[in-house]
């Protein structure tokens, strides 16, 4: 083995790996050792700013496979019979930083980038169909309440109560994280959702509205909460630690996708917004059609080149794939980019783990850390005579949808079954059996006995009660045995 001198990172040998370079064996450090202070100036810029949310997380490469047939609906490539696409995955936590355990009870993210030939698709979901809010603007609040109080730091259960309570449409999202999706058993173990509804536009132009599912075909499992610290505290890395070992030994996890699809028309008539990220649509009204399977296979190489660095964007849509009006999604669309300039620099998209497979065309140049270029003759501006790239409405086949009235700051309108609490309510009563019901309880009970503002806790019991009258009168009696075992032993 022939073994390379150390060299500097413009590729000059150095005189030594240990030692730097001072005048005699106990004097001071020369300051034109440039390799050690190229070192230690390197060093200190290796982290880039965390995720501002979902920043703990782990994934893989995979494959994609179509084995059904949604060509009637989508003409993007992507979703054709047969197509198989590279894909990369990476699963998350929403609220804890970088070094947070993975079992803390949270939702978790479910990101797919698919490199198609049309350019990057990205699904950027979650392993539960809904959201906490249905308007982006409430985002940095909501993420505020759930992270740490700007004095001390600390996380707080006041805060986090108040702010679902002030925001009753958290209800159903909240309903699903206190349950048994909370604190999943692996990544591997859980479904995913694209969570928005989106359009898909057919060869012909017509318009339908999806929503994505993927099942785990390693079934769904979950851990109770005295088991989730238990591993919290023996194993942060878990979650991460399971994905990297199943695939090492060649147990690929894989997941079947499928959509629910509505008709173009039936979204203007539909009994409750369909456009509404706090709602999951009927399977009665809207059955699971099959689309294909999701395959991982590879661990990544290196975690901050293809993890740390990968970029998701509900932005990145293709041909035959579209938004909604769903205001959520509508302002991701802005933020998801603008998170990665910011991150990891204007350039990001030339990073390999982001690059498209489908070639790049278009006038952008320059900016820090740029590295691709375009051939001294292109043109770089457009109109030009020059035969440079000229944009096509008919090959982007960007979706639309009919918008009318004046600018205003106001909610959506409600239909006859808008309820911020009915399909909160609807899962706590049909889809929890006996045993997650009185897990469910011990959760909120747990949850909202460390809110210290008694008119906050009346605002959680009002919340639950509105979600199911008993639970709600449940939560009350514990939350007033747990006050008064506390006095008793305070005594
Ligand atoms: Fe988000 C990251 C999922 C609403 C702003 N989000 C992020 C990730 C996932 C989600 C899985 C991690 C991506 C990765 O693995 O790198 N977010 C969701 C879902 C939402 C949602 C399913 C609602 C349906 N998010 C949402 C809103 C906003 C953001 C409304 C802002 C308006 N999310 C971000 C972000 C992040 C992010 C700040 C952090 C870093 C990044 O994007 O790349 O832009």
């Amino acid at each position: 083995m022939t073994i390379e001198p150390t060299t500097t990172q413009s590729g000059t040998p150095v005189a030594s790996d240990e030692h730097s370079l001072t005048v005699g064996p106990n004097g001071v450090t020369a300051l034109h050792d440039r390799y050690l202070v190229e070192k230690l100036a390197q060093f200190n810029r290796e982290r880039i700013p965390e995720r501002i949310v979902h920043a703990k997380g782990g994934g893989a490469h995979g494959q994609f496979v179509v084995t059904g047939d949604v060509s009637k609906y989508t003409r993007a490539a992507v979703f054709q019979p047969g197509t198989t696409t590279d894909t990369l995955q990476r699963f998350s936590s929403v609220a804890g930083e970088q070094g947070s355990p993975d079992t803390w009870r949270d939702v978790r993210g479910f990101s797919v980038k698919f490199y198609t030939s049309e350019g990057n698709y990205d699904i950027v979901g979650n392993n539960t169909p809904v959201f906490f809010i249905r308007d982006g603007i409430k985002f940095p609040d909501f993420i505020h309440s759930q992270k740490r109080l700007p004095g001390s730091g600390l996380r707080d259960a006041t805060m986090q109560w108040d702010f679902w309570t002030l925001s009753p449409e958290s209800a159903h999202q909240v309903t699903y994280l206190m349950g048994d999706r909370g604190l999943p058993v692996s990544w591997r173990t859980m479904p995913g959702f694209g969570s928005h509804t989106y359009q898909w536009i057919n060869a012909a132009g017509e318009r339908f509205w999806v929503k994505y599912h993927f099942t785990s075909n390693q079934g769904n499992a979950e851990m109770d909460g005295p088991e989730a610290e238990l591993i919290a505290g023996a194993d942060a890395d878990y979650y991460r630690r399971d994905l990297h070992d199943a695939i090492e030994e060649g147990n690929f996890p894989s997941w079947n996708v499928s959509v629910q699809v509505m008709p173009y028309e039936q979204g203007k008539t539909y009994r409750f917004n369909p456009f509404d990220v706090t709602k999951v649509w009927p399977h009665a009204d809207f059955p699971l059609i099959p689309v294909g399977t999701h395959t991982l296979n590879r661990n990544p190489e290196n975690f901050f080149a293809e993890i740390e660095q990968a970029a998701f964007s509900p932005a990145n849509m293709v041909p035959g794939i579209a938004a909604s009006p769903d205001k959520m999604l509508m302002a991701r669309i802005f933020s998801y980019p603008d998170a990665q300039r910011y991150r990891i620099g204007t350039n990001f998209n030339q990073i390999p783990i982001n690059a498209p497979q489908a070639p790049v065309n278009n006038y952008s140049q320059d900016g820090a850390a740029r590295h691709g270029f375009n051939p001294p003759s292109a043109p770089n501006y457009a109109p030009n005579s020059l035969g440079g790239p000229v944009a096509d409405a008919a090959a982007a086949g960007e979706g639309s949808w009919e918008n009318d009235g004046s600018l205003l700051n106001s909610a959506a309108t409600l239909r006859s079954e808008d309820s911020d609490f009915g399909q909160a309510g609807t899962l706590y009563r049909e889809v929890y059996d006996d045993a997650a019901k009185a897990r469910f309880l011990a959760t909120i009970t747990g949850a909202v006995s460390g809110v210290t503002r008694p008119e906050v806790t009346e605002r959680a019991i009002w919340y639950w009660t509105s979600v199911d009258a008993e639970l709600g009168a449940s939560l009350r009696s514990n939350l007033e045995a747990l006050a008064a075992a506390e006095l008793a032993s305070s005594k």
